[in-house]
């Protein structure tokens, strides 16, 4: 057996793949230090495109905008702009989009071959707006851009963009001059290009001789022939080298870059994947941050180097506005942010100055101009879509490990549960449960009836998550490999064979997810016909989709490698988003339609929101990802991706039971609720720290459940809206500048705001309680807090400061059970906190849990608010219906009087008196079985 790490830094397959003396193995591959191997992953310097673009100083644009070939159609303007220096013309188009959004295009005009432009992440072709013509001189052109009073100022030399809104600049294109896009050609040296070359200059010869506009047009094609001759090749442009991964570029430089400027702004945000701060960092004096989905292993934190997905998507904030910025490209990006307010004097408008670029494909970006943080979101949304609503459950705990060994393993761990009276909804398998690593099958050794397991779990109204990897064991004996052998679907190398690199299962192809016909055929395999031992409580992972190859150029694929016509290169960062799009088209199949899927990925780009959830990878047990799971899970909700987790506990390394706990508490309070550990750890079921932690763990998966009607109808908002659930402050606070940079705390919602414990040993944390107007009460001690201050909390190791914003009405289930299905019919409680103005609202969202047909308007919707001493549900949905056994059994009303009466107004008229509970120290008032049906009219009026 040979031992040490694959090119990655990666332990190797042989760390893993033999049972008997694996853990003695694990204990010698894991023995060192936990740190990246930062040597696997390029810098800038070290990526020869982003050393190029880097290397361009501002304020030298060779561009100008030939005004004279502007046209503008209704709603399309196109302009044309040369490159001075090598005369190259690229097509520039300007799109108003209705909703708020500029679009703009930029290409070459007539490039050698098409370059590609990225298919399926936006949900349609935005609707347009129109455009008009406001002014045009030698200098320039002046549009209009709709109703909102905004202007487009094309200035011609140098080119330049300027979104205007009355007398302020929102934001420039290309102001700082470094517009840069790499056009293709054919290589020098080569054959090709001599023939190319004299074919081109005879023909030109050849139109002269017929006419004197041919002459001009000759001169003209000479010129540029000549310019584009001076153009000197540099290393790195034809082939790069990589430690020993050689990268053949076949169509040259091919890289596109753009600035854009934000006048007036101090604070940006988004760009996922980073383990990075909620609030960017200028890059000056480093590298920029990068976008190329990657396996790291063992990411470092505080650092701008790529993860294992992307969103090229930025925020930009002050006290007037939110701006967003969509760079469309899914090559490899490197996004380098300044500002003019480091260690300036305060009397200078602060500016932020962005530049994106990427290796190939075309500049296709969306500016967003809010005004407010919601506005972007919604726009976001309408170009990408929203976060695909999640079965209920999949919002509840969810119980891993690599891996829950076998059968009895599942049904020991299960049994825990029980007999520790902690809920959970989904145990997860890890690879290890495969025949060989061999995905959608089972090792029948461990799992010999795969059923029976799944219906175990069924009767207790739990659900089972298996990972199927994208990487496909290369095995003649293997039917998911044979059949994407013979039907063409792999992924090819640059030669045109199927290409191949290493994996867990050894020797591994990567299907061309690009392709349609091939998603199609990976979606058949999910039917319960194929996947065999699976049924309905079955769900998916997939893992290492960036696609993770062990011995690939950064644990990727190579990028000259094909898909189609088109290099890996042009599409990388979507080869994620493609993997878990098929697999959750898979899931919606083998139901017919009917049940809404769960897949859970880790690579991810623009839009992936639409197809499941996403967690941030390899994290370890230490403080420092504890707390780095706040901004990373917030930056990700900022740019649609809702459904966000970390692995509680920390993947890597043994948790002490105190961050343990302290981990639960948090993850508790994030979208995605997921336990995970490394196979190397030692156990850590929640029951296995002693009867003390055992008990603060079952308290907070409890405080989770109760909570789950909440968070339910956050995402039922979210599939709606495209508004984040797990919020930073300033986007529902977004005047109040304290909030800009808090990534210790959070909201859920606009109602919870959460403030975890992620400091080792802490006695107290201090959180900022937002909002003047606004009053908060502590969820446990319904203790009273005024807003707009920083409020310190004493802590013990029960403390989770969770607080309910004043104003605000919140559905529980108290009776907590085994899982979130046992609890379906069960009663609500209603948290009613007042304001300061005595009034509250709140929304309640029902349906059956798991189907489409929310779609088909099965749910109940209602709106309940407090007002005039009443507390009432109103139907907000009365179109749709649905019913429901579940009924109110309870209001606690917080920041309350004493009333004298209590009296009961059901939909059919009827009035009954309610028997209540006053505490007079806390201003507690508790109405006892209320006991309407949850999905009907009624109202309570105090007296
Ligand atoms: O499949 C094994 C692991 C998985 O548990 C983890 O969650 C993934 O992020 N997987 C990565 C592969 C290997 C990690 C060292």
């Amino acid at each position: 057996m040979r031992t040490g790490t694959q090119p990655g830094g990666r332990l190797s397959i042989e760390c893993f793949g033999m049972a008997p003396i694996l853990t003695l193995w694990l204990a010698v591959c894991l023995s060192g230090a936990l740190a990246v191997e930062r040597a696997n992953f390029k810098t800038c310097d070290q990526s020869a495109f982003c050393k190029r673009q880097r290397a361009l100083n501002p304020g030298e644009s060779p561009y100008r905008a030939l005004l004279e070939t502007m046209e503008l159609t209704n709603s399309r303007l196109t302009l044309q702009l040369k490159n001075d220096k090598n005369k190259v013309r690229l097509l520039l188009e300007l799109y108003r989009l209705q909703g708020n959004i500029t679009r703009v295009k930029i290409n070459e005009l007539k490039p050698l071959k098409p370059r590609y432009e990225v298919p399926d992440v936006l949900i349609r072709e935005p609707p347009t707006e129109p455009l008009s013509l406001l002014s045009q001189d030698e200098n320039g052109v002046v549009l209009s851009l709709g109703a909102e009073s905004q202007r487009v100022i094309v200035s011609a030399l140098p080119f330049r963009l300027d979104i205007m809104e009355g007398r302020d600049v929102l934001l420039s294109l290309n102001s700082r001059g470094l517009l840069a896009f790499e056009h293709l050609r054919i290589r020098k040296d080569t054959f090709s290009y001599l023939i190319t070359g004299t074919l081109a200059s005879v023909w030109n010869n050849v139109k002269s001789v017929f006419s004197r506009q041919a002459d001009r047009e000759t001169e003209e094609a000479n010129l540029e022939d000549e310019a584009m001759l001076d153009e000197k090749d540099e290393e790195g442009m034809w082939d790069e080298t990589f430690k020993s991964f050689t990268d053949t570029k076949p169509n040259g430089p091919t890289a596109v870059g753009l600035d854009f400027s934000l006048p007036g702004v101090e604070h940006v945000y988004g760009i996922p994947e980073h383990a990075d701060s909620l609030r960017l960092k200028t890059t000056d004096n480093g590298d920029p941050y990068r976008l190329y989905n990657l396996d790291v292993f063992q990411y470092e934190l505080d650092n701008p180097m790529a993860l294992y997905g992307s969103v090229p998507v930025m925020l930009a904030h002050n006290a007037q506005r939110t701006t967003g910025m969509f760079w469309l490209n899914a090559a490899e990006t490197w996004v380098d942010i300044s500002s003019n307010t480091a260690g300036k004097g305060s009397s200078e408008t602060p500016q932020t100055d962005v530049r994106w670029f990427s290796e190939s494909g075309i500049i296709d970006v969306f500016i967003m101009l809010g005004p407010t943080p919601k506005d972007v979101f919604s726009q976001y949304a309408s170009l990408t879509g929203t976060q695909a609503f999640p079965p209920l459950a999949a919002l509840a705990y969810h119980q891993c490990r690599w891996n829950y060994n076998d059968q009895e393993d599942v049904q020991s761990v299960d049994a825990g549960f029980d007999e520790h009276d902690i809920p959970y909804d989904f145990i997860w398998l890890d690879i290890e449960h495969t025949d060989g690593k061999r995905y959608f099958t089972w090792d029948t050794n461990k799992f010999p009836t795969p059923k029976e397991m799944l219906q175990g779990l069924m009767d207790k109204k739990r659900k089972m998550v298996t990972i199927v990897d994208p990487h496909i064991k290369v095995d003649s004996s293997y039917k998911i490999h044979n059949e994407i052998k013979s039907q063409g679907f792999y992924t090819k190398n640059k030669d045109g064979g199927d290409y191949e690199g290493w994996c867990w299962p050894g020797s591994a192809g990567y299907p061309d997810f690009t392709r349609e016909d091939m998603r199609a055929w990976w979606a058949s395999m999910f039917a319960y016909d194929q996947y065999e031992g699976t049924m309905e409580n079955l769900y998916t992972w997939n893992d290492m989709n960036e696609p993770s190859i062990f011995n690939g150029p950064e644990i990727t694929m190579h990028k000259d490698s094909k898909h189609g016509e088109w290099e890996h290169r042009d599409l990388h960062n979507l080869y994620g988003f493609y993997v878990q799009k098929a697999t959750a088209e898979g899931l919606i199949q083998r139901s017919g339609g009917v049940e809404r899927p769960f897949v859970l990925a880790r690579a991810f780009f623009a839009g992936s929101q639409r197809y499941g959830a996403v967690w941030t990878g390899d994290n370890a047990a230490e403080w420092s990802h504890l707390k780095i799971s706040i901004p990373m899970c917030l930056s990700m909700g900022l740019v649609g991706i809702a459904f966000c987790g970390a692995d509680v506990g920390g993947f890597f390394k043994s948790p002490s039971s105190e961050l343990l706990v302290r981990w639960y508490q948090t993850g508790a309070y994030q979208p995605f609720f997921r336990a995970h550990a490394h196979m190397d750890t030692t156990r850590r079921e929640p029951w296995l720290f002693g009867p003390e932690n055992t008990a603060l763990i079952r308290e907070v998966v409890r405080q989770r459940y109760s909570l789950l009607p909440y968070w339910y109808q956050q995402f039922y908002h979210t599939y709606h809206t495209g508004h984040p659930v797990m919020r930073p402050l300033w986007v529902e606070y977004p005047q109040d500048p304290a909030t800009y940079t808090l990534e210790d705390e959070f909201l859920i919602g606009r109602d919870l705001l959460v403030h975890p414990v992620t400091e080792e040993g802490a006695t107290g944390v201090t959180a900022y309680l937002p909002g003047k107007e606004e009053v908060w009460f502590d969820i446990h001690t319904f203790q009273k807090h005024n807003g707009g201050q920083n409020l310190y909390i004493p802590v013990t190791m029960s403390s989770i400061p969770v607080f309910q914003r004043g104003g605000s009405i919140i559905p529980r289930k108290l009776r907590v059970r085994r899982s979130s299905s046992c609890m379906e019919h069960d009663p609500y409680t209603l948290y009613v906190a007042l304001s300061h103005q005595r009034a509250a609202e709140g929304e309640l969202y029902i349906d059956d849990g798991h189907t489409f047909n929310f779609e088909k308007r099965e749910f109940i919707h209602r709106r309940l608010s407090f007002a005039n001493n009443n507390l009432s549900s109103v139907n907000l949905a009365p179109a749709a219906h649905f019913s429901t056994l579940s009924t109110i059994e309870r209001i606690v009303m917080v920041g309350a009087t004493r009333p004298t009466k209590a009296t009961l107004k059901t939909a059919d008229g009827q009035m009954s008196q309610l028997e209540f509970d006053f505490d007079a120290s806390m201003s507690v008032l508790t109405l006892r079985k209320p006991g309407m049906n949850a999905g009907t009219d009624w109202t309570v009026m105090l007296q």
